[in-house]
């Protein structure tokens, strides 16, 4: 695929480790997971589930961090090297959200996407149970929030780089009030961040026997990454098991002017919980990709995802061998 265009700003710094020796995997564990510590702050119970995005010289993000009440709360952090990271011990307070979107409840699992010259951050907000928040910053400090994008209940609302068709657009997936055992991804459009429409169904859970990782409920998961063959999505899937829910993650290739079109979707899990980061923990058996750094010039790419629900770990690859896998593997 050496005609391979990928989009986005050459990264030469991303956080980066090569392929292990021996192993043919299209997406390797980082050697030293997890990057972030459960304890990172005082009053942390947790940190997973976070995004991450370049930054002036570095790198900054939305963590979800639990704290020892065990609520669910969202801090912004900086990074120089997007391995170490300084997280905010306050928590971040949206502005301009009003007194009935602005009424903090709670929120998780975090998305950030640039686009046009601002910080955009969905994220799982509390409003008469879980639904997509909006906001955005330009340093990290100060963030204004927007109307909810949807009605509750919804969650995994991830923002495109880019406007679409001359609109913002979004995935996001449908549910109920708790541990929903069904979900699938929708597409919607917005003209200007607050009103979104247009809602067109992207893809359903694979039958157990096709794909298993995947046949319970399926979620975007960081940011889509813009390249010639279509948007490249990692999404995470989930299989009920005699002892409860799986978290994996896979890929797929959606259409680029409409992305409701899945081009290819990968059969095989790129990582599925085997480590014990991610197989213990608060919730065991998660890994929960949220963010994806990657450097356009040489398809490095580099994935932070929540293990176990506890601490974050990251990953690596190439995106031209994850695109050729998506294509390999797919049950479209
Ligand atoms: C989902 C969300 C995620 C979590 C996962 C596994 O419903 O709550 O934040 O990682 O369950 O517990």
């Amino acid at each position: 695929m050496s005609h391979l265009i990928i989009q986005g700003t050459p990264l030469p710094n991303l956080p980066w480790e090569e392929r292990p020796a021996g192993s043919k995997a299209p997406l390797w564990r980082y050697c030293a997971n997890p990057v972030i510590p459960r304890d990172l702050l005082p009053d942390s119970n947790s940190i997973f589930n976070s995004a991450v995005v370049p930054f002036r010289d570095g790198f900054a993000g939305v963590f979800r961090c639990d704290d020892t009440n065990r609520r669910m709360t969202l801090h912004a952090g900086f990074s120089k090297d997007g391995i170490h990271w300084d997280i905010e011990p306050e928590t971040i307070r949206f502005q301009d959200g009003g007194p009935e979107v602005g009424q903090w409840v709670y929120g998780y699992d975090p998305r950030v996407a640039f686009i046009d010259g601002k910080y955009w951050v969905t994220w799982c907000n509390g409003y008469h149970g879980p639904t997509i928040g909006v906001a955005w910053t330009e340093d990290f400090k100060i963030f204004h929030q927007k109307e909810n994008a949807f009605l509750p209940y919804n969650r995994n609302g991830v923002l495109f780089p880019r406007k679409i068709s001359g609109r913002y657009a979004m995935l996001s997936r449908p549910s109920d009030t708790g541990h929903t055992a069904f979900g699938d991804i929708f597409y919607s459009e917005s003209p200007d961040m607050e009103f979104w429409g247009h809602h067109r169904h992207v893809m359903a859970p694979a039958p157990f026997e096709v794909s298993a990782w995947q046949c319970m409920k399926i979620g975007a998961g960081p940011v889509p990454i813009e390249t010639s063959e279509g948007w490249l999505l990692l999404y995470h899937g989930v299989l009920r098991s005699c002892n409860g829910y799986v978290y994996a993650f896979g890929s797929a290739l959606l259409d680029l002017e409409q992305p409701w079109k899945v081009l290819a979707r990968s059969g095989q899990y790129l990582i599925s919980p085997r480590e014990i980061y991610e197989l213990t923990g608060d919730v065991p058996n998660v890994t929960f990709p949220c963010a994806a750094l990657h450097d356009s010039a040489t398809g490095r790419m580099a994935v932070y995802y929540g293990c176990a629900d506890t601490v974050t770990g990251m990953a690596f690859g190439y995106i031209p061998e994850i695109i050729d896998f998506t294509k390999k593997t797919s049950i479209v």
